[in-house]
């Protein structure tokens, strides 16, 4: 279920989870009622937080093609645009649900209110493309038949002869009016239904690999692979690169916080990292495969961007990185795969060893069973926790991983962890990346400590640490970097960002 509303908060911008049942303005009497309900029900399209679905609200371009993409099966295809529906699009048009004219994949008309002429062919081509009507019967059953535009005559009159289209009360059609939410529903489970085969809901996953839309500085595009040289991390020409960004939030949890157009708004500040926090435990990956999905979408997101991303495997409440090595071994073959050779991509593969582990007997095992997998498909960098929550740097350096491109994750909290965390990335001689920090304390409340969180800065700056920061999401929390109730679907404001995402974002 939190999938489908992940989805949901996606495809329908102005709205965010409703509840299938009950809405307010739908009433067991309504003609849409079954239709409206059913849509609902299987996930394929949401009402609003006011418990309102407004059935009679018109319903864009992008939004229609997209429910009728998800509900037909299709999949994402890379696309012109960062628009948050152009990947539907792309294989909507590539799919000949419609011409490139009608809705160009340039991107200037998605958010535009869609015809009912057009709606008609796009669902009749996505549900019942081979379904023939007969002209005479339609032509006299609608009483404004010539004010349809000529390349509609096929569909319109198949979606009346099959029952997919009625007119309204006076027989009319309405060809170019914009079609209804309740109306759109309608005409979708009707053809749907009647194609029989309802493609379940699955969350999109493009099979392509994804690639930059736009280059930007500082981007993968202008520093290409990474390595480790001594204890730097420097860039494809060997000059030395400090990444920095956003980590999210659990994935499970904030996912709508790590959809293209939220990771799109950190890189416009300025961001050239993202992480992506996959937890392992609390509902994460080991008990819900399909955050994996959502994982996969934002690292998707992020290429396009042209940033890097660290796939995290978020360890925490499993203590110990051994207790689920099989399964992160298994993760990191996939997602290594899918991903191979790919620049942007950094691995991090045990977010915070924690508990009774100590490096040599947990920590290191570990690093050296994961590490292996992923180097049978990538040469990229590879981040390594260490035990007390990734602080515990002295233990590794008495006993470091051999091989290239391993860097030691140092994780800080600016009201917990001061000075003494800072001397011991000084002394320990390895290379670190601040994979995650926070001005807050180390629960991730508290303060903000943006003092300690500037000396941090200035120290980090100074040796060219590379970071990212906990969290983009708007959770009550003083970590949170936006607002509770912040909308990402069309970027992030200023006023969107709490004290914190103002100190962060200023710092990219
Ligand atoms: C915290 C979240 C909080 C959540 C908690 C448990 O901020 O909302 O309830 O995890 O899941 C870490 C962890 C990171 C923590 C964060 C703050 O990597 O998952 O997030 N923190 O406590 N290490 C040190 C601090």
């Amino acid at each position: 279920m939190k999938k489908r509303i992940f989805f949901l908060a996606i495809v329908f911008v102005m709205m965010i989870c409703g509840c299938a049942y009950g809405f307010s303005d739908v009433n067991n009497g309504d003609w849409f009622y079954e239709n409206v309900t059913d849509m609902t029900d299987s996930g394929y399209l949401s009402g609003y937080e006011d418990g309102t679905f407004r059935p009679a609200g018109i319903i864009t371009k992008a939004e229609l093609v997209s429910v009728v993409g998800r509900v037909s099966g299709l999949t994402q295809k890379s696309a012109q645009t960062n628009h948050w529906a152009s990947g539907m699009l792309q294989a909507a048009l590539d799919a000949q649900y419609y011409d490139w004219d009608e809705i160009p994949p340039t991107g200037e008309t998605f958010n535009e209110p869609i015809t009912r002429q057009l709606a008609i062919k796009i669902v009749m081509k996505a549900f019942l493309p081979d379904e023939r009507g007969d002209y005479n019967q339609a032509a006299n059953s609608v009483s404004d038949f010539s004010n349809l535009d000529g390349r509609y005559y096929d569909t319109v009159i198949a979606a009346y002869s099959n029952g997919i289209v009625f007119g309204d009360d006076n027989g009319q059609l309405n060809p170019k009016s914009p079609i209804t939410r309740a109306e759109a529903c309608a005409i979708i489970m009707r053809a749907a239904n009647k194609k029989g085969n309802l493609s379940p809901y699955e969350p999109p996953v493009s099979t392509e690999p994804a690639a930059p839309v736009t280059a930007r500085s500082g981007g993968v595009s202008e520093n290409g692979y990474l390595h480790v040289d001594g204890t730097r991390l420097v860039n494809e020409r060997g000059e030395a690169v400090q990444l920095k960004g956003m980590s999210s939030h659990g994935l499970q949890w904030f996912g709508n916080f790590a959809t293209e157009n939220a990771i799109k708004a950190t890189a416009d500040y300025g961001a050239n990292l993202f992480r992506l926090a996959m937890y392992t435990g609390e509902g994460g990956y080991l008990s819900d495969r399909s955050v994996k999905d959502t994982l996969i979408n934002a690292v998707d997101s992020a290429i396009r961007q042209d940033m890097y991303v660290i796939i995290d495997w978020h360890i925490l409440s499993d203590g110990d990185p051994l207790a689920n090595a099989d399964a992160a071994a298994e993760f990191f073959a996939e997602v290594s795969a899918r991903y191979a050779d790919n620049p942007a991509v950094l691995y991090e593969i045990c977010n915070e060893p924690n508990g009774n582990v100590t490096w040599d007997g947990n920590v290191k095992p570990y690093a050296e069973r994961i590490i292996p997998v992923i180097r049978a498909n990538s040469n990229g960098i590879i981040l390594v926790g260490s035990p007390t929550w990734s602080q515990d740097l002295h233990e590794a350096a008495r006993n470091p991983l051999s091989g290239e491109n391993i860097m030691y994750t140092c994780h800080f909290y600016a009201g917990t962890h001061t000075d003494w965390l800072r001397q011991r990335i000084v002394d320990c001689g390895l290379p670190v990346f601040v994979s995650e920090w926070g001005t807050s304390a180390a629960d991730g409340n508290g303060g903000v400590y943006l003092e300690e969180a500037q000396r941090w800065i200035d120290f980090m700056n100074g040796r060219g640490i590379s970071w990212a920061n906990w969290s983009l999401c708007d959770k009550n929390e003083s970590s949170a970097a936006l607002k509770a109730g912040a909308n990402v679907s069309d970027g992030i404001s200023d006023s969107e960002l709490t004290d914190s995402g103002k100190f962060v974002f200023g710092n990219f």
